[in-house]
């Protein structure tokens, strides 16, 4: 078989055909310029979202930083006796919420350590208060490694776990917990937690119950070209059976505190080749994420002409970026955010969690309805 080149791989792009794993291998090639790659992203990018770029107004909470696992790239884990380690009790989770409500936010994207003192019913009671006390704001909470966490202590399975937590109010499930699929990674960075068959159990049946999932990639540590490639190609299977990944969001990975602090970042061109080969390989995918408090802004902005057609939120208490040395601000106002992306030539689009266009009532900007649905063009 000839080797791929941009060129045949352009000429597939362009006729609507499927990319393969050694088209992905060659994108990776440093040979092939990231502009020409870029704009073959921007292309798709443009087919499916034409000139939209989506933000949320959004807030993070992350109820306990304590957990049993020990991954080697993350910064925001601690032990029960460290003074870092914390949890908090239900006041302190409702005060979150009335915070998020006053400020306009439409969703709280929920996840945290693995505390091994808190019971299932600390979790799923979690989501109940919220949900019970704010009912419009969009809960999307706890990963597959969460979820596969409550499966060790329940002995239940994945079903009944988010039959529990829908029941209670979950509305959507992040993309966490996926880093790197393949095991002669997995196995290095993140050993003992839920491996690619428990996240994509997760995820398949998340689907089967009809709960829309975000899904992630961690990227710029120890993984090889091939290994991410693999990757996206995982994901992609799961969504022609499915089709409820919503976003895919490429997380470059940030040293700073890990115990791959030894490791450089990965560079903007990186961020950009990676960005726009997802785009590329996820055919199936409608939405690429380009995650500001991650990337920073301006390798974020340059994101939405390389492939990614969303910026996620204006994320207020952010932890676990930001304790592994991200030097992002804490949060970005929604004048910001919507002046980033009409810089970058893009028209802003406020969303929900589930892509409804979100209208604000022009006295009262905290006041909000949904809108019409923003399905790709
Ligand atoms: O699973 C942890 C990653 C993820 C580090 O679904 C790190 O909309 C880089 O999944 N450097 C959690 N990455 C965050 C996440 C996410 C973020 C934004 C939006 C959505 C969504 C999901 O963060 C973890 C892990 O892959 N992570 N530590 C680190 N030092």
């Amino acid at each position: 078989m000839l080797k791929p080149t941009l060129e045949s791989i352009t000429k597939k792009v362009e006729d609507g055909e499927r990319l393969s794993l050694e088209d992905g291998l060659q994108l990776y090639d440093p040979e092939v310029p990231l502009n020409a790659l870029g704009q073959l992203a921007n292309r798709v990018r443009e087919r499916i979202n034409g000139n939209r770029a989506y933000y949320n107004i959004n807030t993070h909470l992350n109820p306990t930083n304590v957990c049993v696992y020990r991954c080697s790239f993350c910064a925001f884990r601690s032990d029960l006796r460290d003074p870092k380690g914390y949890a908090m009790d239900e006041e302190q989770v409702l005060t979150r919420g009335q915070e998020a409500v006053q400020h306009g936010c439409t969703e709280m994207h929920i996840v945290g350590g693995l505390h091994h003192q808190k019971p299932y019913d600390w979790y799923v009671n979690l989501v109940r208060v919220l949900h019970e006390a704010y009912p419009r704001l969009h809960l999307k909470a706890w990963t597959a490694v969460e979820i596969n966490w409550f499966e060790f202590l329940t002995k239940k399975s994945i079903r009944a776990i988010l039959d529990d937590l829908m029941q209670a109010g979950l509305g959507s499930m992040p993309g966490g917990g996926a880093e790197i699929f393949h095991p002669e990674v997995r196995d290095q960075i993140c050993e003992h937690k839920a491996d690619a068959k428990n996240w994509f159990d997760v995820h398949r049946t998340a689907h089967q119950l009809g709960l829309k999932t975000n899904c992630t990639m961690l990227y710029g540590h120890i993984e090889k070209p091939y290994h991410r490639v693999d990757h996206l190609l995982r994901l992609r299977e799961l969504q022609d059976e499915t089709g409820g990944f919503q976003t895919f969001i490429p997380l470059a990975f940030h040293p700073d505190n890990t115990g791959l602090a030894h490791i450089k970042k990965p560079s903007a061109l990186d961020d950009l080749r990676t960005m726009a080969i997802s785009r590329l390989l996820l055919d199936n995918i409608p939405h690429i994420k380009a995650y500001w408090v991650m990337l920073g802004i301006g390798t974020a902005q340059t994101a939405l002409a390389y492939g990614a057609d969303d910026l996620d939120g204006t994320v207020r208490h952010e932890l676990i970026y930001h304790d592994a040395g991200a030097t992002t601000p804490e949060a970005l106002s929604i004048e910001v955010i919507r002046r980033l992306i009409a810089e970058a030539g893009r028209e802003p689009v406020e969303r929900d969690t589930l892509y409804h266009r979100v209208e604000r009532d022009a006295r009262d900007p905290s006041q909000w309805r949904a809108g019409e649905s923003l399905r790709a063009v």
